[in-house]
């Protein structure tokens, strides 16, 4: 038999929390229709390229004192992405309400991500698998992956497979890129009359997936409380041995939630923001004469330490760079297949090869980063045609910079301190840790509802859970259309429809509370030390939801 740790066996034991209207049952549901929707911009050309799936309205669930009964059903499921706490649930609140509503009904997992069902590699759960994983962390169920669904050829083949296992429903569980992959495969089904009903469930660490619909995106809460945990750990470090500088880079591949609600969470002395680094274009040298200067008052009150939180991004942000990176998108879809580039023995005949073709403006930015970034910035592209900023080491690239500074400052007699560095980047270690109480409701509660949908012949819609900062018996239960969160933006050099990202709102209530307080934290160390996600035990501190959460509840609430 497989050994669990102590708290892995009583996490087994969790009986995860439903709205009110979903705990009655999966057949006793009355579905409300909204208003007809449209997408947030170019609705034109979002309405051509989704003639069948364009402009359904929100929906909600209630109550409903009839109960009806559910024809047999086969669902698939896929985990698309990067891992995010609370997968696992997800899949056992499908499962679960899939079995509630028929137990004739069969639940698919497609191995490895989206790829899984173009190559009809699949599980078939059971109660005995999924018990196993109930309230777990971690994507291992069935795995995840990257692949973009979005050829004709993937289409075809996912029908197929479909199918060969009578699947009339697949749901898919990503962030922004991965449910752009649901509303195209939801659009491609119907046109096809494939009777295939497609439904997306709102997941990221990176908490970029929100609208007014979505309140938050599954795993924000757990992996924001993991690393809000380690620098609250790095913090008692810094000020109990007094000699380094920590910067540490924290994940959110565009979007600086998990930054911005680490930060609140641990009061550190420097955070950045991309959004606002954007929004005041400041450049790359801005950016380290602000540190600089805090670094250096520090010292001249006798503090040689510090802690700096920079967000896994902020590269793409920084002006110069956005407009330098966009450039080197585009040559590096080019240069994909050019032998001259794919056969190149050296790093430098990659680089000069590159500065070639840049613009000569970005070409400029690029010479003047160290070789490690330049190298880095070359890396293969995710499959969305991102950079992968996870390997990019900003914080590297900061210090070196800073340390120059420094010695520029030190050079004119102004300067006497001591700056001794030390570099992090927290990321996946939040990524697959025991969802919190929050994220292991949620997510059951997601799951279940993506069901819901799919027993009311929904297509095209994203599942979604709200009123999150209320009890969970008071949580509404509904879906939102696809295609009222899409855009057009460049990919791959080409524009294509794309579920827009919530970036940090620097009017928002988060930014703010951030803004209000950053000067004093910055001088004053008013470190907090959340400790680590706990689970058992008092309320106030096993469910208390995440400070962006809280925030923007509040204001939207006030707003009403
Ligand atoms: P998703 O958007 O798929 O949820 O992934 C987010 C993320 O965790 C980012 O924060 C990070 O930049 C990226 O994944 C890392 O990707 P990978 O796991 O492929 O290294």
């Amino acid at each position: 038999m497989k050994k669990l740790s102590p708290l892995q066996i009583e996490r087994l034991k969790y009986q995860p929390k439903l709205p009110s209207s979903l705990a009655k049952g999966i057949n006793s549901l009355e579905l409300i229709e909204g208003a007809p929707t449209q997408s947030v911009r170019d609705q034109a050309q979002i309405h051509e390229l989704f003639k069948n799936t364009y402009g359904k309205p929100v929906v909600t669930f209630k109550n409903s004192i009839k109960t009806s009964a559910s024809t047999v059903r086969n669902v698939g499921v896929i985990l698309s992405g990067g891992q995010a706490p609370g997968g696992h649930n997800v899949i056992a609140g499908l499962y679960d309400a899939l079995k509630q509503a028929n137990s004739a009904n069969k639940l698919y997992g497609f191995l490895g991500g989206p790829s899984g069902i173009i190559d009809g590699k699949y599980v078939e759960f059971t109660d005995e698998f999924i018990n196993d994983y109930r309230n777990t962390g971690g994507f291992d169920i069935i795995g995840s992956g990257r692949t973009k669904l979005e050829t004709e050829e993937q289409f075809q083949k996912s029908l197929e497979v479909c199918k060969k296992l009578n699947i009339s429903a697949v749901v898919i569980i990503g962030g922004d890129d991965s449910n752009t992959n649901a509303a195209l495969l939801a659009e491609w089904f119907v046109k096809n009359n494939a009777g295939i009903q497609v439904i997306g469930c709102p997941k990221t660490i990176d908490g970029d997936l929100k609208n007014e619909q979505i309140e938050i995106s599954f795993g924000f809460d757990t992996a924001t409380k993991t690393y809000a945990e380690l620098i609250g750990n790095i913090q008692r470090d810094a000020n109990s041995a007094k000699k380094y500088w920590h910067f540490i880079k924290i994940m959110g591949r565009s979007a600086s939630h998990v930054a911005l609600e680490a930060a609140l969470q641990t009061q550190p002395n420097i955070t950045l923001i991309s959004e606002e680094v954007e929004q005041k274009k400041m450049s790359l040298e801005s950016i380290v004469n602000y540190m600089t200067d805090i670094i250096v008052k520090r010292s001249n009150m006798g503090k040689n330490f510090g802690i700096a939180v920079i967000p896994e991004g902020l590269i793409e942000f920084i002006p110069e760079m956005k407009s330098m990176i966009a450039n080197l998108n585009d040559i590096m879809a080019s240069l994909e297949t050019d032998p001259s580039f794919v056969n190149a023995t050296t790093i430098r005949e990659k680089f000069d090869i590159v500065e070639n073709r840049l613009d000569p403006a970005n070409a400029k930015v690029y010479n003047s980063l160290p070789a490690l970034i330049k190298g880095q910035l070359l890396a293969d592209r995710d499959p969305h045609g991102n950079v992968q900023v996870s390997k990019i080491e900003t914080e590297k690239l900061l210090i070196e910079m800073i340390q120059t500074k420094l010695d520029e400052i030190k050079s004119q007699g102004e300067y006497i301190g001591k700056f001794s560095p030390q570099s992090h980047f927290f990321g996946y270690e939040g990524r697959c840790a025991f969802p919190s109480n929050f994220d292991a409701d949620y997510c059951y509660s997601l799951g279940f509802n993506a069901f819901a949908l799919i027993n009311f012949g929904l297509t095209g819609y994203l599942s979604s859970v709200r009123n999150l900062t209320a009890p969970a018996a008071e949580w509404v239960a509904g879906g939102v259309p696809l295609t009222m969160m899409m855009n057009m933006e460049k990919r791959h050099g080409e524009m294509k429809p794309v579920i827009q990202k919530a970036l940090v709102e620097l009017n928002g209530p988060v930014f703010k509370q951030l803004e209000q307080n950053r000067e004093d934290w910055a001088m004053n160390d008013r470190y907090l030390f959340p400790g680590a996600i706990q689970y058992f035990g008092p309320s106030c501190v096993c469910d208390v939801t995440t400070c962006t959460l809280q925030l923007e509840r509040a204001k939207s609430l006030a707003s009403v």
